[in-house]
């Protein structure tokens, strides 16, 4: 009886992690979407901004939403709604538009209105459920103050631009609740940071000059759902009055991304009778940290090699190793040791025990130039290396050799030193 509706964001398609391509992962979460629709009867898809990962993305990103977005709107009769986040290129998104609009696809990528309705569209599925969703594409101040001076000139305030923006975000809201109809489940889209976020780093900062967040008392009795993007997290921001999500990124961006990821999912029956729920999405490759001393660094990738979860593509691993002397060679010990196993080390950081360092022994601003390349060198490694006593033979020998070759490369250009 439900009309039922699935909420996702942050897609970034087309980002990369250090230099790896995530596109078959995207693959995998879109396919997965596609059979979500499908095994949840989804009669909408809401798209929360950060469709790609930057304004002009690359082919492959832009083939693989096209080919969803046709695929879920044949076969599934689903209608999607799409608006821009800060990643993306609103009038990018928009020069699909002629095309979607046959498709049952709602894209919104500017904010460029000239009334409130502009914004609003009612959904009724087949068994007559309806709801109105809002899509309030990612806008820069510049946007609303725009608005405000065609629909609501009385609301600026030319030495107060946060508030004017704060009143006319107000007047817009609620002249959009009151053009759904009374008895409406109102959806309200946005890529905006509300009170109560948490960020989880990958987000590239949101700032609306001024207002670093928007008050929830804006959205507040006018909408049932509020369906946002933006965080990488899942986030439930509040549970009620309004429901206030972030769906959060089908895939972890970074290292320190481990949570689990998912896409809400909402049954509305009737404006006060619906209930929200998740799907899990699964973890198509795991982003692995290797965090130890040197001295533990075997027994911790027998851990890793251990616990590895079955995949047809390699997992990524990122290395920090702690050192008391720096050791040369590591990211090819660790290789070596995974080279048989469905797992890529794609970053290493070396970090050498800086507790109680002791200042250097030399004074950088006023000896520097008096001393030799050796000296300085050693000065350096000293510095790095504190818990050291001597340096290392080859590591000595490595930099004189470098340092010969260097300064006969520079004496043939007649570069003095
Ligand atoms: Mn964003």
């Amino acid at each position: 009886m439900s009309l039922n509706i699935i909420h996702t964001s942050d897609w970034h398609l087309g980002k990369k992690l250090f230099k790896y391509s995530r596109v078959k992962e995207q693959i995998q979460f879109l396919d997965f979407l596609q059979e979500a629709i499908n095994s949840n009867k989804c009669d909408v898809l809401i798209i929360s901004g950060d469709i790609f990962d930057t304004p002009y993305p690359p082919s492959d990103a832009i083939s693989i939403y096209l080919k969803f977005l046709y695929e879920i709107t044949t076969k599934h009769n689903v209608k999607v709604f799409i608006i821009s986040g800060n990643h993306d290129s609103g009038r990018f998104l928009e020069t699909q538009k002629p095309f979607f609009d046959s498709q049952g696809i709602t894209i919104r990528g500017h904010l460029d209105i000239k009334s409130a309705s502009d914004l609003i569209v009612q959904v009724e599925n087949n068994k007559g459920v309806s709801c109105s969703i809002t899509l309030l594409p990612y806008f820069r101040s510049s946007d609303i103050l725009s608005i405000g001076r065609t629909l609501y000139p009385d609301l600026l305030k030319e030495d107060d631009i946060s508030e004017s923006i704060l009143l006319i975000l107000e007047s817009l809201f609620k002249e959009i609740a009151n053009i759904s109809a009374p008895d409406s489940f109102n959806i309200l889209m946005g890529h905006h940071l509300f009170a109560g976020y948490e960020a989880s780093g990958s987000e590239q900062g949101l700032s609306l000059s001024g207002i670093d967040q928007l008050p929830l008392s804006l959205v507040r009795g006018l909408f049932q759902y509020i369906a946002l993007g933006h965080i990488h997290k899942f986030k439930i921001i509040q549970k009620e009055s309004p429901t206030i999500i972030y769906s959060g990124s089908p895939i972890p961006f970074r290292f320190s991304e481990n949570e689990q990821k998912k896409l809400a999912f909402i049954r509305i029956n009737s404006k006060t009778n619906f209930d929200f729920t998740t799907i899990d999405i699964p973890s198509f490759k795991k982003l692995i940290t290797l965090n130890c001393a040197f001295e533990e660094l075997l027994l911790e990738l027998e851990k890793i090699k251990n616990d590895l979860p079955v995949s047809d593509d390699d997992h990524f691993l990122y290395a920090d190793i702690k050192f008391k002397d720096p050791v040369m060679g590591i990211p090819e010990v660790i290789k070596n040791e995974l080279k048989s196993f469905p797992i890529k080390l794609i970053g290493y950081q070396a970090r050498y025990h800086d507790e109680n360092r002791t200042l250097s022994k030399f004074d950088h601003n006023n000896e520097v130039k008096l001393l030799t390349p050796k000296e300085l060198f050693e000065s350096y490694y000293f510095d790095k290396h504190p818990d050291s006593e001597l340096i290392p033979k080859e590591l000595l020998s490595d930099f004189i050799e470098n340092l010969d070759e260097y300064l006969s490369l520079t004496k043939e250009k007649g570069v003095r030193l």
